[in-house]
């Protein structure tokens, strides 16, 4: 049986390693590195799928979590699926449940067998375990499927770490057991370990030897900073294999996908560009850029004058301006629309430089031009 999912490594940039390729799956194939926008609740939120595919997104997330409480993954399941179910024909991840539990759930107790907690909708009480999670994500059927893991804070114990890290083994096997669509579900394993590099090293021996067809980071920019997430991710990225793909989990600022591509990753996601963009802020190629200030009420310029996407070829900062600050959706859509193509664009761009073996002086005058220098 041909796997669901499979990488081709095109190029290594000379200087650092980093990986242009692509990842195939049944919806398509896209470009690594690749940024993915987030569709918690099956929409990007207030983003067409016609607009998406436009800028260049090849996949997006949803999540296991939401469905699961609402509308449910049966009524998903009857639609045809999370594809037919929201008119989307690319690829699609579900991440597993596991983090959003941990983020948003009350009154959590976690076990042997899977993590009993309150919904934080109704407070109903409920119970996920790998073979749940497992059950849902099939039954949504998205592309790439994530395993039931624990996020452990990046500052817990050692002991709390080993033990945590040992059961998201043993939870990554169980999922791998239930997985019941094989043959066009590709399921991933996600490596914690919190900043312990011997504990990291052990949970991607786990993994790899459980052969899944791709990998993912998870616990990283959970609080911690940028210097301990690149420490982190310079010594995991090197024990995940060559041919298959590498997926850093909630990472979206500019530098840090940069900063992961140097290391090694392949694809991103984040709820940023679309969180930020319905507060009035914007990326820009000369740094965050607060649209909704008094200071923009008469730039009738746009959003980022390096930009090219639709709306900074038709719209100006002071009418995104008004708009937000009249509350008028179309604003929230606007900001939303440029940002994502900021961080779709970026990688097209950090694609280029790895062609173009000169990936370190684009991070250079990327981060000079944004800011991140001075921070
Ligand atoms: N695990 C899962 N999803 C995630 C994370 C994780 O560690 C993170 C951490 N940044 C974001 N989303 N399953
Ligand atoms: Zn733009």
């Amino acid at each position: 049986m041909a796997p669901a999912i499979t990488y081709r490594l095109i190029k290594e940039e000379k200087h650092t390693g980093a990986r242009l390729g692509e990842v195939t799956t049944p919806h398509g194939s896209f470009l690594t590195p690749m940024f993915m926008p987030v569709g918690t609740l099956a929409s990007v939120k207030s983003m067409a799928p016609e607009e998406l595919k436009d800028m260049g997104a090849g996949i997006i997330l949803s999540n296991t979590y939401h469905l699961w409480l609402r509308p449910g993954e049966n009524i998903v399941k009857k639609a045809g699926g999370l594809h037919k179910f929201m008119n989307w024909d690319q690829g699609i991840l579900t991440d597993s449940g596991g983090f959003q539990v941990f983020s948003l759930a009350d009154t959590r107790n976690i076990t042997e067998e899977g993590v009993t907690f309150k919904n934080h909708l109704n407070g109903a009480k409920m119970f996920l375990s790998p073979e749940k999670a497992m059950q849902i994500e099939n039954d949504l059927g998205a592309d790439i499927m994530m395993s039931l893991d624990e996020c452990p804070p990046f500052f817990e114990s050692y002991d709390y770490v080993k033990k945590s890290v040992a059961r998201t083994s043993r939870w990554a096997e169980r999922g791998l057991k239930a997985h019941s669509r094989p043959e066009d579900q590709g399921l991933f394993g996600i490596v914690q370990g919190a900043g312990f590099q011997d504990l990291r090293t052990q949970s991607a021996k786990d993994l790899v030897s459980l052969d899944f067809p791709g990998y993912a980071i998870g616990g990283l920019s959970v609080g911690e900073s940028k210097a301990e997430m690149n420490r982190v991710l310079d010594f995991t990225t090197p024990l995940l294999p060559g041919n298959k793909p590498r997926y850093l989990m909630g990472v979206g600022s500019p530098d840090a996908l940069i900063d992961g591509v140097i290391r090694g990753i392949d694809m991103f996601d984040c709820v940023l560009p679309t969180r930020i963009g319905r507060n009035g802020t914007v990326m820009t190629s000369h740094g965050r850029l607060v649209v909704k200030n008094a200071k923009y009420a008469e730039d009738f310029t746009p959003l980022d004058d390096n930009c090219n996407c639709y709306v900074c070829r038709n719209y100006t900062r002071a009418y995104i301006r008004h708009l937000i600050k009249a509350d008028e959706m179309f604003g929230l859509h606007l900001a939303s629309y440029h940002n994502l193509y900021f961080l779709i664009h970026l990688m097209n761009q950090v694609r280029q430089a790895i062609m173009d073996d000169n990936l370190l002086e684009f991070r250079e005058s990327f981060f000079e031009a944004y800011g991140f220098n001075k921070e």
